[in-house]
């Protein structure tokens, strides 16, 4: 037993809760023991030889002596390959099933015994042993992955499935992103990395992985070009990366590559080729748009796990608004629950909750409440009670409901991978509307069942309905929250039609972005957790969701002032910008650190009240494009090697580098410039990249860089729009696009584009398609 774990668990979940989780982590060991297919003697298996092949339109299917690959071209360029019979759906993560088959394409014979299939944007090589290699049309290789491994078991009939293996090669100069939310990243170095969403309990460091939110999604940048690859299996498994090595000019390559083990589930990937923005654009058609949160959503919110009751909540509304501190939305956690039971409401600590849901939202504050999967299992209660009469709770493998135990007590948790349960689920957030929420946050969906020892989570062997084709918790596991944000988006949905819901959630998988966002949970206050911070972001951006951002201070403890304000002073350039931390961990409100960090909060307040229209802008791009609003610095020049390395600094958009300071002391620092000329908005001086310049960093602001030419959306001190633009360099046209605000119902507004040069020395604004600017601008940054 993990004595860690006890400790842990006795010490914050309470004695009795703590006993009572050891209990039910025996329990899970037991189900296991007695409701798992027993891995008996396995057979080892590689695909053998080609022996032919059905040409299909899009590719085909080779034949191998002992499998047979499916490949098929998309119109969009997309990749997919499915072994063994494996083919794109069912699915968790594609939003229509398998996109149009390129038909222009096809499997013809390759040399050596091989096969090929030749698209406009793509090449696919299949060798007579069963490696696969991913071509530029120039025939650049991007990928190549070798023949796979299976181990399957002797006696079929005992159904446990095969496990399987695959290597995968790419440039020696390719470095690696994604994997859903990782806090050792952005770019992932050497290290295995588990696909298996996990709680880590307490809160976490970079060092720890995985975390709650894993995704078998890859990106590879390489000089060679860039590639995204999407192993779409949801079953447990591990990513060992290596990056590879140059030989230092000796002429000995070694190739990057990784290894990706699955304990089960179905070979096949997808992959897409080319620039960043072609990636998540071809991401976004696979598995669908980003969801468009609600304007308000872009403003700061604020929470804390135990505000305890409604004075403290509008103490803390009242404050906000006494010191002229924007303030968006703020957050009740569960202690605003009866005993921590989902969809109820403490009545002693809140006693009327559509009240005060009214009088802050007359004051432009909204109110989101957490949601909790686990359902406090309790006859009387009515969530427990409905669940049950529609049979709505996961069962083990002899039909029994599964306990686990989570903040109500002993509980149980719904199926969401059965549509029906969906439908339940998602009708019991009429009480959050009729109690006045305006949005919810989806929170121990990985899911957690508190474990002194083993896995925090359900039985392996737990069944679920899996959209009717029934399985168990080994498949089911990583798309539980997955399923419960589409609960949740759908029935919010059909509850409140005329407004589009806004919810984000702590785990998910490939696609969650449909329904909404996410955060970084537990961070650990810190400095390295400040950097985690930044790394998740970044990470999630690039598996396509782009909306997240963290625990601004941290989950635990007590932030420096320091600390706190740089966190603070990042987290207002991240599309997420909340303030939280722990029932047991200090306070977050700017003024509780003095004086000289309220000031400086207050200019990042109000900074990202300005830049409002900017970001609604940056929303309405991502769900048309996939462009998450926080990119790496190479977004632009993925060839650009110390722009790859570069983990200190990111762009929000297309006009703006953000270099948040990550070290204590920092007063100045050095920020590296991709190509063109850049601003400092503190002082308008130009700087020419690519290349490195050292910037001031005093406690008052971080910096921030602007585009030349840019042209972006801010708010007039009228409270209208105006547009930014940034001098273009001489000779240069600059851009920009704004997306006006349409409301927070489903108008999709039509997104304008303005560019800027300069004439006769001045610098002239013009809408593209002509016709009145419609804007007052406002110029800035000097002729160079
Ligand atoms: O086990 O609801 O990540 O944001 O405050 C902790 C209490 C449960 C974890 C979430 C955190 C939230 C807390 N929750």
């Amino acid at each position: 037993m993990d004595a860690r774990g006890l400790v842990r668990s006795v010490k914050v979940v309470g004695t009795a809760q703590g006993l009572r989780s050891v209990r039910s982590a025996w329990r899970r060991r037991r189900a296991d023991a007695l409701g798992l297919p027993r891995r008996g003697p396995e057979r080892a298996r590689v695909p053998g030889l080609a022996e032919g092949a059905d040409p299909q339109p899009g590719g085909g299917e080779v034949r191998f002596a002992r499998s047979s690959l499916r490949v098929i071209v998309t119109t969009g360029g997309a990749v997919f390959c499915g072994w063994d019979g494996a083919e794109p759906e069912p699915s968790y993560a594609l939003v229509r099933g398998c996109p149009e088959p390129d038909v222009r394409a096809e499997l013809e014979p390759d040399m050596d015994g091989g096969w090929r299939v030749v698209s406009e944007r793509v090449t696919v090589a299949v060798s007579r042993h069963g490696a696969v290699e991913v071509r530029t049309p120039g025939g650049v290789v991007l990928r190549r992955d070798l023949p796979p491994r299976w181990w399957d078991p002797v006696d079929a009939a005992e159904g446990a499935g095969s496990r399987w293996v695959q290597r995968s090669e790419v440039a020696a100069d390719a470095r690696f992103f994604g994997l859903g939310g990782r806090a050792a990243g952005p770019r992932l170095r050497d290290g295995s990395y588990r696909l298996w969403n996990t709680d880590p309990g307490g809160a976490f460091v970079p060092g720890d992985d995985p975390l709650y939110l894993t995704m078998p999604v890859l990106t590879v940048v390489a000089d060679g070009g860039t590639h995204l690859v999407f192993h779409d299996n949801p079953w447990d498994g591990r990513m060992r990366l290596h990056e590879g090595d140059e030989g230092a000019g000796s002429g000995h390559d070694r190739p990057g590559s990784y290894e990706l083990r699955m304990d089960g589930g179905p070979l096949r990937s997808w992959t897409v080729v080319g620039t960043p923005a072609r990636l998540l654009r071809s991401w976004t058609t696979l598995t669908g748009a980003p969801a468009l949160p609600p304007r308000w959503a872009l403003g700061h919110h604020h929470a804390r796990w135990g505000f305890g009751d409604e004075l403290e909540v509008r103490r803390i509304a009242r404050s906000y608004r006494e010191r002229g501190l924007p303030l968006s939305a703020l957050h009740l956690d569960i202690d605003h629950f009866r005993g921590n039971r989902v969809f109820t409401v403490n009545t002693e600590g809140f006693p009327d909750l559509p009240a005060l849901a009214e009088e802050l939202r007359a004051d432009g504050v909204r109110l989101v409440s957490i949601i909790d999967p686990a359902v406090k299992a309790e006859p009387g209660n009515a969530v427990y009670d409905s669940g049950s009469a529609c049979d709505a709770f996961v069962r083990d493998a002899r039909g029994r409901e599964v306990r686990g135990v989570v903040w109500p007590g002993e509980s149980v948790f719904p199926d969401f991978t059965d549509p029906q349960v969906r439908k339940w689920w998602g009708g019991l957030y009429a009480e959050r509307l009729e109690q006045g929420f305006s949005g919810v946050w989806h929170d121990m969906n990985e899911p957690v069942s508190f474990a002194p020892f083993g896995d925090p989570s359900l039985p392996r062997s737990a069944r679920h309905a899996l959209e009717g084709r029934g399985g168990d918790h080994r498949e089911a596991h990583n798309v539980y929250g997955l399923a419960m944000a589409r609960a949740g988006y759908e029935g919010l949905c059909e509850l409140r039609p005329e407004e589009r819901p806004f919810l984000f959630s702590r785990s998910g998988w490939a696609g969650m972005q449909r329904y909404g966002g996410t955060w970084s949970g537990d961070v650990a206050t810190g400095w390295p957790g400040l950097r985690a911070s930044l790394a998740l972001v970044l990470g999630i951006g690039l598996c396509g969701v782009p909306y997240s951002g963290p625990d601004v201070g941290g989950f635990t403890g007590s932030p420096s002032p320091e600390l706190y304000l740089r966190w603070f002073q990042l987290g207002a350039w991240l599309p997420l910008f909340r303030t939280h931390s722990a029932f047991f961990a200090g306070r977050r409100e700017p003024w509780e650190f003095g004086p000289e960090v309220l000031e400086h909060a207050r200019v990042a307040l109000r900074e990202r009240e300005r830049l409002l229209p900017y970001f609604v802008t940056l929303a309405h791009l991502a769900q048309r494009t996939g462009a998450p609003y926080v990119r790496p610095l190479w977004w632009h020049a993925p060839q650009d090697r110390r722009l790859r390395d570069c983990e200190d600094a990111f762009l929000l958009g297309d006009a703006l580098l953000v270099a948040p300071v990550l070290e204590p002391g920092t007063t100045r620092r050095a920020v590296r410039l991709p190509p063109g000329r850049w601003y400092d908005t503190a002082t308008g001086h130009a700087h020419d990249g690519p290349g490195q310049v050292l910037l001031d960093a005093p406690l008052s602001r971080i910096p921030v860089l602007a585009r030349a030419g840019s042209v972006l959306p801010v708010q007039a001190a009228d409270g209208g729009v105006e547009l930014e633009v940034w001098t273009p360099a001489a000779g240069r046209e600059g851009s920009g696009l704004v997306a006006p605000d349409a409301g927070d119902g489903w108008e999709r507004p039509r997104i304008e584009r303005f560019t800027s040069r300069i004439e006769d020395g001045r610098v002239l604004v013009e809408r593209t398609g002509g016709g009145d600017l419609r804007y007052p601008v406002r110029v800035r940054g000097r002729p160079g």
